[in-house]
């Protein structure tokens, strides 16, 4: 038996057993509704089921902001810790097996053995992370001024290595992506000349695409401010798609829900890059007015339902180059981060259902008619749907919780863990 505390399925069966009577009668109701839109509730059950969406291994830890970080109870102090907190929160949900690393928070001692823990706790590596964003204890050179696209190349050069040094790790850890986001802008007008920075990016990223194997893809993630405050070298998803065609087929731009200006219509940007097929994937998070890294559909739900709207309409066109993944990408500053993280998964989940519910055919007909009322009306009344029983039957089938964040406070997970992991650090700012 293993000396860590784990929620056994036994009891995620008994806590089921309460709530099954009640979810029957909510899903057989649902189920009538949905045949009367000619919709079979079991094949939309299987695709909630067959949903995954990865959790970023920072994301288990308490996040803050620059001002103050206040440290919960029983977090994880390693990535084996984290990788326990991810497996609690697939076991639950279902829907997570993957966990996407960032070096050097998590770099391993031994990448083989990480490998073999995480198969053993079912879970699988996701795309890694580099970090360029801070200095590292005994780093050589400052990342002060920028990193990929510092006018010093040993600069540079030592931010090529670290990234190609994630994809080593990587390779043994069974991952087939990096994501690329850099810092790297300036706070004044007149501190960064934007062409030739630029230049720089490209002729980084050329070494770092080059240096990863053929089946793998290089994400690059555009952020349009902070920490820089007036210009980003990777601002918008224009930039980000020139880039990606410059540097060929293993290039792709990912989208952070939170890296836009406020009011900016993602759901487009989606839109344009899978027409060009150069979408690779998301960070998920939901912001009020700039990166907040709030809990995905906290704020804007009906965006995130549109962004897969998009993303389901391709995959019922079965586009080429159609291959997108998906990932958490948040902050807990103030909730426990397993229950959000859960909270996220399923919110992510139910706009993907909630997707597959709208009338296609109708929406192409009020669109080549010109009904606009029709179209948005045919959109509402697939976002209105209350999917609820749909996902936690898909759970439940699929051996996790009807209600995982009831099941979570039951078993008393945070209480355990906060015995067998006393913090050892003091508590700093900072987003992790
Ligand atoms: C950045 C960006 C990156 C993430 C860091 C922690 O804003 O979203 O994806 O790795 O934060
Ligand atoms: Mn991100
Ligand atoms: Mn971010």
């Amino acid at each position: 038996m293993s000396k860590h505390f784990e929620i056994d399925n036994g009891f995620v069966d008994e806590q089921n057993s309460r709530l099954r009577p009640s979810l029957d009668t909510d899903y057989d109701y649902l189920a009538e509704k949905l045949r009367r839109r000619n919709i079979n509730i079991e094949d939309v059950t299987s695709k909630a089921q067959a949903f995954t969406v990865a959790v970023p291994s920072w994301g288990v830890g308490t996040g803050g902001t620059r001002f103050a970080r206040f440290a919960g109870p029983g977090e994880p102090r390693d990535v084996y810790e984290k990788l326990e907190d991810c497996a609690t929160i697939h076991k639950l949900v279902r829907s997570t097996p993957a966990v996407s690393l960032h070096i050097p928070w998590d770099r391993p001692k031994d990448a083989a053995e990480l490998r073999r823990f995480a198969r053993e706790s079912g879970l699988y590596f996701d795309a890694m992370n580099s970090n360029t964003f801070q200095d590292q204890p005994g780093q050589d050179l400052s990342y002060k001024f920028g990193s990929l696209t510092h006018p010093d190349p040993a600069v540079r050069r030592q931010a090529v290595d670290h990234n190609i040094e994630c994809i080593e790790i990587g390779q043994v850890l069974g991952s087939k992506a990096l994501t690329v986001w850099i810092a790297d802008g300036g706070n004044f007008p007149g501190q960064v000349h934007p062409r030739r920075a630029l230049e720089r990016y490209l002729e980084s990223l050329h070494l770092i695409c080059e240096a990863a194997p053929q089946d793998w893809r290089v994400f690059l993630e555009h952020k349009l401010y902070e920490p820089a405050f007036y210009s980003t070298v990777i601002n918008d998803w224009g930039t980000s798609y020139y880039c990606a065609r410059e540097l060929g087929p293993k290039a792709f731009c990912l989208v952070d829900l939170g890296h836009h200006a406020p009011n900016v219509n993602i759901e487009m940007i989606v839109a344009r890059l899978i027409q060009f097929g150069k979408l690779a994937g998301f960070h998920f998070n939901d912001s009020k007015y700039g990166d907040d890294d709030l809990d995905a559909g906290s704020i804007k739900p009906f965006q995130l339902f549109l962004v897969f709207n998009e993303l389901v309409d391709a995959e019922l066109c079965a586009l080429s180059q159609f291959n997108p993944v998906y990932m958490l990408d948040q902050s807990h500053n103030l909730t426990d981060p397993v229950e959000s993280l859960m909270m996220s998964a399923i919110e992510v989940n139910r706009a993907f259902i909630q997707a597959h519910l709208v009338d296609r055919q109708a929406l192409t007909e009020a669109q080549e008619k010109c009904d606009p009322l029709m179209a948005l009306s045919i959109l509402k009344q697939a976002f209105v749907t209350d999917v609820s029983p749909i996902l936690a039957r898909a759970r439940e089938l699929s051996g996790g919780a009807i209600d995982p964040v009831a099941a979570y406070r039951a078993s008393n997970y945070r209480k355990h863990k906060a015995e067998e992991r006393p913090a050892r650090a003091k508590s700093f700012a900072g987003i992790v």
